[in-house]
């Protein structure tokens, strides 16, 4: 084994040299803004996540004081009017900061994706004002944490099948049920649950924390999204007061909604997480030397490599005109299930050519490919798992839906 590379490398994954491949110039279809705002997170992750994320991962230690320095830098809720504390940026800008986030790692960027496009645009987008002006500019400073829970134990990719139900009281509603696999619950402050009324319809439900009946047991044991909290939504003959009721919009349409946005944000997350495999398998195969010369001058590398590139490059293209899109208010949904599971199958498939690039020492924390790679197999599943979204494309495609 060269002692010597193996440890220079060590060195530069604590130090994080971490810079994007731009094969197309990229860049030059960017605004001045969209490269600052881009830099500014680039530069917040290498000072508050890759230093310590190994350690989190591994500790399954979700560090929670990072929800407040997501607040301080605009990580919540970037596309939300600046009057309810968002950002007021585009969607690109959007995508970018998820990219850069998730180049940190996954669970990082799901506490602010959650956090942006599943608790805070519902509330934006279906609340009442008195709602927004509540909850809308604690959730964007960090101030609270927030949690959007639609899958149940038995409903994941048919969430219109849901159990979870409210009756309406008079003066309250009583909500019964329980949703699981929620990022963020143990958490959270607040949840934005998705129940049926006795008619059979979904609404959108402002769950607080301390209500009685209502308890967030945390989820162990994962290898994927380690640094993340995951838990379940437990309800149990609830009070939820009348104004905590989504007034703006019913049925599965609502959440679908919202996923439209998380999805996007998800699309341009696991371009983060390819090029760090990507940034970390070529600094690596030019160091490491085997038969008397670097690896990276073989051509099996080399055609790992070139095919990394391509890839990337490919998705980064296919994510700026989808921001178009979504600037124009025109993306559909079918167009985001392409971008989500292109491209997070395009990562899982580069983690693991990086982990081949990177030998033996590819399967340990010292290097970021095994967490990225162990994290995008939730994020291949969240959010609409790889054949739903294949079958989104088909129903679109065809005109008759597969699902049933
Ligand atoms: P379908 O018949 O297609 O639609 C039912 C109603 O909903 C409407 N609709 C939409 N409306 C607006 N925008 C959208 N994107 C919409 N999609 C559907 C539709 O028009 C219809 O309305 P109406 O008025 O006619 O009733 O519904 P379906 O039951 O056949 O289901 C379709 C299917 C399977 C595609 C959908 O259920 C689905 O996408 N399943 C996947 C579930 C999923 O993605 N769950 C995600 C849970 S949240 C999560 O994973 C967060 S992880 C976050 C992190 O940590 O980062
Ligand atoms: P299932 O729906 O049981 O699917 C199992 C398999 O069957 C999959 O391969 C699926 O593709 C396949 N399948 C299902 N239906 C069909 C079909 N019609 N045709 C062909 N194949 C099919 N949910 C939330 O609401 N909020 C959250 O914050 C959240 N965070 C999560 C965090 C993590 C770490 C994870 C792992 C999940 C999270 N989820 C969350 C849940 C996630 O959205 C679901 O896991 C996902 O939608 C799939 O549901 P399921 O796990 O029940 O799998």
């Amino acid at each position: 084994m060269n002692t010597e590379t193996t440890a220079e490398n060590k060195k530069a994954v604590k130090q994080d040299l971490f810079e994007s491949p731009d094969f197309y110039n990229i860049d030059d279809l960017l605004t001045e803004e969209h490269k600052l705002i881009r830099s500014s997170i680039r530069d917040f992750v290498k000072k508050e996540i890759t230093p310590y994320i190994e350690d989190w991962a591994e500790r399954a230690h979700f560090p929670y004081e990072i929800v407040k320095k997501f607040g301080d830098i605009g990580a919540f809720g970037p596309t939300i009017p600046e009057e309810y504390g968002g950002g007021g940026l585009d969607y690109i800008s959007y995508g970018l900061i998820m990219q850069e986030i998730e180049r940190g790692d996954s669970g990082m960027r799901s506490t602010a994706s959650v956090q942006g496009s599943l608790v805070m645009y519902p509330i934006y987008k279906f609340g009442s004002e008195e709602q927004k002006k509540k909850f809308l500019p604690k959730l964007a400073s960090g101030e609270m944490l927030g949690c959007f829970g639609l899958t149940e134990p038995d409903h994941g990719s048919n969430p219109s099948g849901m159990v979870t139900n409210f009756k309406d009281m008079g003066d309250h509603y009583l909500l019964n049920g329980a949703k699981m696999w929620i990022s963020n619950s143990p958490k959270a402050d607040v949840a934005v649950v998705w129940a049926k009324n006795e008619e059979g319809r979904i609404h959108g439900l402002i769950v607080e924390r301390g209500m009685e009946g209502f308890t967030t047991p945390e989820t162990h044991g994962k290898w994927s999204l380690r640094a993340s909290t995951t838990g379940e939504l437990v309800f149990n003959d609830v009070k939820v007061p009348k104004e905590n009721l989504l007034p703006g919009k019913s049925g599965l349409g609502a959440p679908m909604m919202c996923l439209d946005s998380a999805r996007y944000g998800i699309a341009w997350g696991a371009i983060g997480a390819a090029m760090d495999c990507y940034d970390s398998a070529v600094r690596y195969s030019k160091e490491r030397i085997q038969f008397g010369k670097p690896i990276g001058g073989f051509q099996l590398t080399q055609k790992k490599l070139s095919e990394m590139l391509t890839e990337i490059t490919k998705a980064q293209l296919l994510n700026l005109r989808l921001g178009q899109l979504f600037n124009e208010g025109k993306a559909t949904t079918a167009q985001i299930s392409l971008a989500k599971r292109n491209n997070v199958d395009m990562a899982l498939k580069i983690a693991r050519e990086a982990r081949q690039i990177h030998g033996g020492m590819g399967i340990t924390g010292d290097y970021p490919i095994m967490r990225h790679m162990a994290n995008l197999e939730s994020v291949i599943t969240y959010e609409g798992t790889h054949d739903i979204h294949l079958l989104i494309l088909g129903k679109e495609i065809t005109g008759i839906p597969a699902f049933e």
